[in-house]
């Protein structure tokens, strides 16, 4: 999506097969851009990936944090946006930060960690995360530390600037835990303190901007299912704040200030709703989107007068629509070329009772004039965790599975973000149960509707994903006919001790904590494989740089898995080299890593279609 600052447009693009995506920039929305940075220059095979950026106020100068090797690690330099040279700032050891400018373009807002020994950058736990500012061409060691707090290892720091150049925003998080606290500073004044306005962690708190000393946050305090309030900081306590937009039974999952309004982004049931209010909080109107799917973006600033976003579905390749706020209608600004027939394949959603009798919902795609006679290869892919929500998008893995015939499942599983905190809560810790149950459920209703049959059925999932596919494997092992467990957390006694391992608690708990450890100990994968049982053919994979979830985790549980298989089906592990937790990874090892693993399900699941003929 563009992004419009100091009169510059900003946005990357792919032709397709590029490792990277290249960043441009262009005077106008319709005048010829350049390029400002193209990663695939900075390493032969496309393995160094540019993470973020920042473009400072007046457009001149570009922040960019590059990654090498799939790391979380990142290193940020800052680029003249004219002559597109770098000015020699070096930022090292920022890790989970983004970057923010001073209006005046002095500087800006990073957050970074004490540099590890080198044997450890991969393993070291991630603690006491530092906010800095960066003062341009001066080196990193006179950078200001803007905040710390040496009592309190596992907050992390993420500074903002607001809009109007006013304020330091500080976002305060516990690893993963959606609640937080904010802190603010006054930036006109030279040595204000900083603020704690909100201090209790008893909510998630997201800012969405200011009217000079009245700041709109997204909270769930009080509302699963999110609301906007506002808080006057020259009269902060409780009895004083403001609701905007109440409650309502979509979930609200982000709002941004863009063209004097406040643009609020819903899910229902997964999908996406866009809705105005203005800047009191009353209804305008709601953004038509173009279809059924997943909508994002609409960012800008205040005084624009257009927005961007992006709408993706199963069989809707990633489309760029710039909405104008004067006559209220989307454009389609970009759309790439796939050489595939949408109207071909069927999309649609079904809602299934999980063992509990919660109503799950769950997307179903494939091409048309598929019977319903228990034959068909199904992949069922799931998440469920961290309040992250599954909403249909565009794969083109996904889309030759079901070129081959294949059935493409997503449901969405508790400890998702789709209905809000309460149903994000209801899959985790003591209750994770409940996230393998209902994909359980999911694998049940499909053999159970005729869509395909136990032998037919391939489950897939990575992350946490990865997690929960290696728990129902260990629990319903008869109930597939393949298993792609990808960069999964196996070892749920020991998943804290390394890198960043230990924010996951507030989705798990921990093994130090009795309590904790038997609900663990009853669902760990790793901990759960049995002698003596036959397990379906599966294909783990993982990478030697991810130091988000460490390999050790796919390592051990691959052999343990081969250790204690009675059957006669294959078990492998298929390790990526110069890749990492997935973000940044280049297109030539995503495809090469997709081929690997559709041919390994459609082989064991005896996918008989002859491929599509290639163009
Ligand atoms: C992480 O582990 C991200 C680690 C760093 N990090 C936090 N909090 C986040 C963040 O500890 O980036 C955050 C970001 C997205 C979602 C949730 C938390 C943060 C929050 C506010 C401000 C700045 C940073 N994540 C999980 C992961 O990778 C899920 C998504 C992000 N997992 C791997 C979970 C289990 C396996």
């Amino acid at each position: 999506m563009p992004s419009h600052q100091g009169g510059r447009y900003f946005f990357s693009k792919n032709d397709g097969l590029q490792n990277q995506s290249v960043l441009y920039v262009a005077d106008t929305l319709d005048a010829t851009p350049r390029v400002l940075l193209d990663p695939n220059t900075l390493t032969a095979d496309g393995t160094v990936a540019l993470k973020g950026y920042a473009i400072s106020e007046d457009g001149s100068k570009m922040a960019y944090g590059l990654s090498a090797a799939g790391s979380d690690w990142e290193e940020w330099k800052v680029r003249d946006v004219a002559t597109g040279k770098d000015t020699g700032d070096v930022l090292k050891w920022v890790k989970f930060s983004g970057c923010s400018w001073k209006k005046d373009g002095s500087g800006f807002f990073y957050s970074r960690y004490d540099e590890p020994a080198e044997s450890a950058k991969l393993t070291k736990v991630n603690e006491f995360q530092k906010l800095y500012f960066h003062k341009l061409a001066t080196p990193q060691a006179e950078d200001v530390l803007t905040y710390e707090r040496k009592d309190q290892p596992k907050w992390g720091f993420g500074g903002s600037v607001t809009d109007d150049g006013r304020y330091l925003v500080i976002n305060v998080s516990q690893g993963t835990d959606t609640k937080n606290r904010v802190f603010y500073r006054d930036l006109a004044a030279p040595d204000a303190k900083v603020v704690e306005l909100l201090n209790d962690f008893d909510a998630s708190y997201n800012f969405i901007g200011n009217d000079g000393p009245v700041f709109i946050f997204l909270t769930d305090l009080d509302a699963t299912r999110g609301r906007l309030i506002a808080i006057d900081t020259a009269n902060p306590a409780r009895a004083n704040w403001r609701e905007l937009v109440p409650q309502s039974d979509a979930t609200l999952t982000g709002a941004n200030i863009v063209g004097d309004q406040l643009v609020a982004e819903y899910l229902r049931d997964a999908r996406s709703q866009v809705k105005l209010f203005d800047l009191a909080g009353k209804f305008v109107k709601e953004v038509g989107l173009p279809g059924i799917g997943s909508a994002g973006g609409f960012g800008g600033k205040r005084a624009d007068t257009e927005t961007f976003y992006s709408f993706t579905s199963f069989t809707v390749p990633g489309r760029i629509y710039r909405y104008d706020f004067a006559t209220g209608t989307s454009t389609l600004w970009r759309q790439p070329k796939v050489d595939f027939n949408p109207d071909a394949y069927e999309v649609k959603q079904v809602f299934y009772t999980s063992k509990d009798g919660t109503k799950v919902p769950m997307f179903i795609t494939y091409k048309k004039g598929l019977k319903l006679d228990g034959s068909n290869p199904t992949l069922l892919y799931g998440y469920g965790g961290f309040n992250i929500s599954l909403t249909p998008a565009f794969s083109v893995g996904n889309l030759a599975w079901m070129e081959l015939g294949g059935v493409y499942a997503v449901p969405n599983l508790r400890g998702g973000g789709e209905y809000g905190e309460e149903w994000h809560q209801g899959g985790t810790k003591h209750q994770k149960q409940n996230v393998f149950d209902d994909f359980i459920g999911a694998a049940e209703w499909l053999i159970a509707n005729h869509y395909t049959s136990p032998k037919k059925l391939a489950i897939s999932g990575g992350s946490n994903g990865g997690l929960l596919v290696g728990a129902c494997l260990a629990q319903r092992p008869e109930l597939y006919g393949a298993a792609l467990p990808a960069v999964g957390v196996m070892d749920m006694l020991r998943f804290q001790k390394f890198t960043i391992g230990w924010a996951w608690t507030s989705d798990y708990g921990s093994s130090d904590n009795a309590e904790d450890f038997k609900a663990l100990y009853a669902y760990s994968p790793l901990h759960n494989l049995k002698p003596g049982v036959a397990y379906p053919p599966t294909l783990v994979t993982t990478a030697d740089h991810d130091d988000r979830v460490v390999p050790a985790h796919s390592f051990k549980f691959a052999a343990r898995l081969q250790e204690v298989q009675a059957g006669a089906a294959p078990v492998l592990i298929r390790i990526e080299t110069k890749a990492g937790h997935g973000a940044g990874k280049p297109t030539a090892k995503i495809i090469e890593e997709s081929a690997d693993k559709l041919a390994f399900i459609g082989a064991q699941l005896g996918v008989t279609n002859s491929p599509p003929t290639l163009r």
